[in-house]
């Protein structure tokens, strides 16, 4: 037991005392000490040695011992821890790390593709609040005081302050731009909207809206049926065909919805067509007099045309996805399957 006492203090200053240069000197401390051949571990085995009654006492000299050494060593490594001066090591012609990239939401890429299609054609982007007022969101929109929408059923109204509410299209936007801009007006306006539905695949309580808004002089039913022609023939291909159906909204007269044929049957008749061949994609029409002359526009002067579309179903129509939940269940089995599209 002495004798091993006297050994674990000379060991002590002779680790006390030692120093190092460089890294691998560092490395050559721990073999040496702290290495399965090492110091600590021979010298552990001496406990076989010591009589019973002392081991507990020797135990603890050891384990202490190895504190010591470990310690001893963690600061000699430390010296070399971030730390250039010694970066000879270090081949930087080895590749790095491959960084895990992660994929844009399917929303996103659609959405930015509707977006820069109209940019090109001189439309211009807007953004507004998602939580607005009945004025923004309804009244200037030409909605009647009693008008289903408006209900409790249909809107989120705002708890603390009822006259808010989350916006349930993005007109919200376009009334904004009216509001702060003179015609000509030409803008689009993605964004998300809230809409009080029970959730299921066909129907979920938000989703996301790209409307569009253009106000001059002389712009006619025309102008809104080659510009949403144009419009799909980018998105889908040059072979789509499209049909207008009379339809009706407060904010615009006369109303069109527009229906492109069926790409997934190619009109011949399927369940995504209803068998019709032919699927709708987005309302639209002439902006109706009473919403230009809520903004001081004279609509002697001015008329305008308008339409709105929902991202998730141009998005089903574009990858095939059947059920609007998966949109935002970050399960990444769905969003990884669009890895590599932009
Ligand atoms: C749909 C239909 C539509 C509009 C949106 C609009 C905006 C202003 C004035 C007039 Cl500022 N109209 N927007 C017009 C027609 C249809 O959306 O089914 N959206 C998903």
């Amino acid at each position: 037991m002495q004798e091993l006492l006297e050994k674990i203090d000379s060991y002590k200053q002779e680790i006390e005392a030692s120093s190092v240069l460089n890294a691998e000197e560092v490395e050559a401390f721990r073999i040496k000490y702290l290495g399965t051949k090492g110091l600590v571990k021979a010298i552990m085995g001496e406990m076989k040695n010591v009589p019973n009654e002392q081991k507990k006492q020797a135990g603890q000299l050891l384990n202490e011992f190895k504190v010591f050494v470990e310690t001893k060593f963690e600061g000699l490594k430390a010296q070399f821890e971030n730390n250039d001066s010694d970066a000879s090591h270090i081949d930087f012609s080895l590749p790095g790390d491959a960084v895990a990239v992660g994929t844009r939401h399917p929303l996103s890429i659609v959405r930015n593709r509707i977006v820069s299609i109209f940019k090109r054609l001189g439309f211009a982007i807007a953004e507004g609040p998602d939580i607005e007022d009945d004025w923004h969101n309804f009244g200037a929109m030409n909605l009647p005081e009693d008008h289903p929408a408006r209900d409790m059923q249909d809107t989120f109204y705002i708890n603390q302050n009822p006259s808010w509410l989350l916006r349930t299209h993005t007109s919200s936007v376009q009334a904004r731009v009216m509001e702060n801009q003179k015609p000509p007006i030409r803008v689009i306006c993605p964004g998300r909207v809230y809409r009080n539905e029970t959730i299921s695949a066909r129907a979920h309580c938000f989703f996301h809206q790209v409307e569009g808004l253009y106000i001059g002089e002389n712009v006619s039913f025309a102008d809104l049926k080659q510009t949403l022609y144009f419009f799909v023939q980018e998105m889908f291909g040059k072979d789509i065909k499209v049909r207008f159906r009379p339809s009706y909204f407060p904010f615009t007269e006369p109303s069109a919805e527009m229906d492109i044929s069926c790409l997934i049957c190619e009109g011949e008749g399927c369940n995504v067509c209803k068998h019709t061949g032919w699927v709708e994609i987005l309302g639209s029409g002439m902006v109706h007099p009473k919403v230009l002359e809520n903004f001081g526009i004279d609509s002697n002067k001015y008329t305008g045309f308008a339409f709105g579309m929902g991202v998730e179903r141009i998005t089903q129509l574009k990858y095939r996805v059947n059920d609007l939940r998966l949109y935002s269940q970050n399960d990444i089995r769905f969003l990884q399957q669009f890895t590599g599209a932009v």
